[in-house]
């Protein structure tokens, strides 16, 4: 059954660590069935990708990292997540949010074998999004052990630094977006040992929430027999407003009428979820 609902109530620790963190996991929120109706919306989409697909495996690399958006406006069990899933609670509670509205989706697979990293990176500075509640669900398809999660460094959300987006296919060119709170991303690979990184065994039903200010980034996908499918969904609260940026966005969402200013919710970013 796809349930409306969390499979259990997020507890107060839960939220708290969100807070303190910028990530945390929560374990069994999803029933399978949303795992299978989702499954089918990615097989589907790997056949027929929309507009914004991205191929970030270079020709002749083993394994595939593919990336694709907006799912939830071409394949039904997608639009059912959104508008009808779980996904708006989680989101109203761990941020604490009288409404939310939904932004987009963001498809993550990583076949067996894929080497290509997803670069260290933090999600805000892509949007014309200002505002403190905008957070994602990061749902895997597929078990995912500790060695090929997303790792999260504890706490930046709260560094009051914003770092310049690029594409994660290496060897591309960044996004040109200018804003002048920019800075290059520094190598997070180099600082390793002194970073608090938070990353975690996943299994079918479990999530990470996150906040859209913390920086993370992920490795290949080492295994030779497991797919790394990961569903990511991005949600607003109430707080958002739309900013311009000039330069590119990413994802390019265009044709949504709104103005700088103007709150975050519009038919293309719905409100699907209200405390009253
Ligand atoms: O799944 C991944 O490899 C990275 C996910 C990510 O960067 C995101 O959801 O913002």
């Amino acid at each position: 059954m796809l349930h409306r609902d969390p499979l259990r109530p997020i507890t107060e620790t839960e939220v708290a660590a969100y807070q303190r963190d910028g990530a945390v996991l929560l374990k069994g929120l999803f029933d399978l069935d949303w795992i299978e109706a989702l499954r089918q919306a990615v097989d589907d989409d790997k056949a027929k990708p929309g507009e914004m697909v991205r191929y970030n495996t270079p020709p002749g690399n083993a394994g595939e990292f593919f990336v694709d958006f907006q799912l939830w406006q071409r394949w039904e069990p997608a639009r059912r997540f959104a508008l009808e899933g779980p996904g708006g609670a989680i989101a109203a509670r761990m941020m604490e949010a009288e409404t939310i509205a939904y932004y987009h989706d963001h498809l993550l697979v990583k076949e067996p074998g894929t080497q290509e990293k997803t670069p260290w990176h933090h999600d805000q500075p892509y949007y014309p999004i200002e505002g403190r509640m905008v957070g994602s669900i990061w749902l895997p398809l597929d078990p995912v052990p500790r060695d090929i999660c997303v790792e999260f460094i504890a706490g930046s959300h709260r560094w009051d630094r914003w770092f310049a987006p690029q594409f994660f296919r290496s060897g591309t060119p960044d996004l040109q977006t200018q804003d002048p709170r920019f800075e290059t991303i520094p190598d997070f690979d180099a600082q390793r040992h002194e970073l608090d990184l938070l990353s975690w065994d996943l299994d079918l039903g479990d999530c990470i929430f996150f906040h859209a200010l913390v920086v993370h980034g992920a490795p290949g996908n080492a295994s030779l027999q497991t797919r790394r499918r990961a569903y990511a969904t991005r949600w607003l609260g109430e707080d958002t407003r739309y900013a311009t940026r000039p330069g590119q966005t990413s994802p390019p969402l265009e044709g949504h009428g709104l103005e700088p200013g103007d709150p975050m919710t519009c038919e293309m970013f719905p409100q699907v979820w209200s405390r009253i």
